[in-house]
């Protein structure tokens, strides 16, 4: 709990830097501690998640890849020509790529993410490759409103893989499917979710051999340590992933290992032995449950691809 005698936080809303303070702050300051996964994506985050995505555990990345390539022609029947790709985050260019493929002289992608600079050169490999494609990126948070370009003509079609909802709350993923369905109406959208499983098989894509995920996870304090100076001992936190089953989702957590201080913002808080950090939730569905929940968004649900051992599944919501 908190230990300094400091008048409040009185931090101001500004940067990321400073919104990452706050929201640091407020996870030591309150139990149970928790802080969004937003926060794992730093430079060495992002490289840590691609390493993420090629380990043998981590079976979402190629299995979405694969349906991707099985179904693009189903998937670009449905877009027909001239459709305009609308991708939330620009964190996938294989993947966007298996559809521009496959898709009927696409006239538009359009990637939305937070980082300028990740966008600029999303855009311009892009451009490179697809000569006859207009890229028109779109720098803003996509979970809050938004307003996109004038669309062509063509079929407008969300894009949302990698079962990146299943980071967001439940209220945050209702929330998020509305506004799509909004900005995509008479479109859809794409949605790439990580299915219900075996949970030995969920377990082990957190927990890889390598180690690479509890590295990724331990770089939210080593990145609290680089840009709030704060003095997170690493090795005195523990990765800890498991799957909890009635709420159907991985959970990640930063164990402490011994009742320890740390200080930010001129204040200590105190982290008793076996107090957690939260630092992530990865929801997984069940192909009835995405139904309903984009049905409840305003999407018409339609057809649903996987792999031949169920472990993920695109699906495709008429908006
Ligand atoms: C980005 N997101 C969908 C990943 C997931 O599986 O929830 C992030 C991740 N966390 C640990 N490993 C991968």
């Amino acid at each position: 709990g908190r230990a300094g005698n400091s008048a409040g936080c009185g931090l101001p809303r500004m940067g990321m830097t400073t919104e990452f303070a706050h929201d640091m702050l407020a996870a030591l300051s309150q139990a149970p501690h928790r802080i969004s996964p937003k926060y794992f994506y730093d430079a060495e985050g992002s490289r840590l998640f691609d390493r993420i995505c090629e380990l043998p555990e981590y079976y979402p990345t190629r299995t979405e890849l694969q349906i991707l390539e099985r179904h693009g022609a189903e998937m670009a029947a449905l877009a027909g020509p001239g459709a305009e790709i609308v991708e939330f985050g620009a964190g996938s260019l294989r993947k966007v790529r298996l559809l521009l493929d496959a898709f009927e002289a696409p006239a538009r992608y359009v990637p939305i993410d937070i980082s300028g600079e990740h966008l600029r050169d999303a855009a311009a490999i892009l451009r490179r490759e697809y000569p006859g494609l207009e890229v028109q990126p779109v720098v803003a948070d996509y979970t809050e409103g938004l307003q996109l370009p004038a669309s062509g003509g063509g079929k407008r079609v969300g894009f949302f893989p990698g079962s990146t909802i299943g980071n967001f709350t439940p209220d945050e993923a209702q929330a998020f499917l509305g506004s799509a369905a909004e900005l995509l109406r008479g479109g859809a959208l794409l949605l790439g979710v990580d299915l219900v499983k075996d949970p030995q098989v969920l377990h082990a894509a957190y927990n890889d051999a390598e180690g690479v995920t509890g590295l990724f996870n331990l770089n939210l304090l080593a990145r609290a340590n680089r840009e709030l100076g704060t003095n997170f001992q690493l090795r005195q936190f523990a990765h800890y992933a498991f799957y909890n089953a009635p709420l159907q989702r991985i959970e990640m957590h930063l164990v402490s290992r011994a009742r320890q201080a740390v200080a930010l913002a001129g204040e200590h808080f105190v982290l008793e032995e076996g107090e957690t950090l939260h630092t992530e939730n990865s929801y997984k569905f069940t192909m009835t449950g995405v139904r309903a929940l984009a049905q409840r968004a305003g999407f018409r649900p339609g057809p649903v691809w996987t792999d031949a051992d169920g472990l993920f599944g695109v699906h495709w919501l008429h908006a």
